[in-house]
């Protein structure tokens, strides 16, 4: 007889605008999660290692111009073409902690404020993706954000479109969503997903089903 399917992972998602300390918080989760036992890793998104990836990591380096309905097609292209491999990862029992997600694809584009491309458009094409078990959004002002040593070169890193894009993720907040006050330190922030986050590996462990976005 086959084995039983192990617990389901659980499917973390961080959100926030740049310089929130995501990259940091989620690094710092995966390895407490491991060191606990439970199977996890970490992804980001964009994944720039696909073909799509390349093309979007030249666009966000200023090495190439391309349309702004179509790089957010190719940013939600870049996260179906993960959506098999992260469902089967979660399947066999591997918590994801993931660095950006569809919440990002929309609120990056519908910042730009250029007709068609309003948040019902900007969110058609995620729609049916696995949707997060939870989203921490990692809030920060663009005053602290900035304080914090500055933007980094990339295009969208600048104060006047990160405010665009923090009023964009506000009206995207849903039911999963955890607000984190960024402005903490490391090492308080840490201690707050870890206990969010043990909840919800446990929900999923117990077998809570895998939504679809943006249902
Ligand atoms: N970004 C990210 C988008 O514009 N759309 C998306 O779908 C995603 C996932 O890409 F400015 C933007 C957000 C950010 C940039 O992200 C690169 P990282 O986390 O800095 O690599
Ligand atoms: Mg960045």
């Amino acid at each position: 007889t086959a084995a039983p399917a192990p617990p389901r992972g659980a499917f973390l998602v961080f959100e926030g605008a740049d310089r929130a300390g995501k990259s940091t918080q989620c690094g710092l989760l995966v390895e407490h999660l491991k060191a606990q036992g439970v199977p996890a890793e970490l992804w980001r998104f964009p994944d720039r290692t696909t073909a799509i990836g390349k093309m979007i990591d030249a666009y966000l380096t200023s090495q190439a111009e391309i349309d702004d309905a179509a790089v957010h097609l190719l940013f939600s292209a870049n996260r179906w073409e993960k959506s098999q491999e992260l469902q089967r990862k979660l399947a066999a029992g591997t918590t994801l902690v993931v660095d950006r997600y569809a919440y990002s694809g929309v609120a990056f584009t519908a910042a730009k404020a250029k007709p068609g491309l309003d948040r019902q458009w900007c969110q058609a094409p995620d729609a049916g993706l696995p949707a997060p078990d939870a989203v921490f959004f990692l809030s920060l002002s663009t005053e602290a954000a900035a304080a914090r040593g500055g933007y980094g070169e990339e295009r969208y890193e600048k104060a006047d479109f990160q405010k665009k894009v923090l009023e964009q993720f506000q009206s995207l907040r849903g039911p999963a969503w955890r607000m984190v006050d960024a402005s903490q330190s490391v090492e308080a922030i840490q201690q707050q997903l870890r206990e969010a986050a043990g909840a919800v590996v446990a929900r999923c462990a117990r077998g809570a089903p895998l939504g679809r976005l943006w249902e």
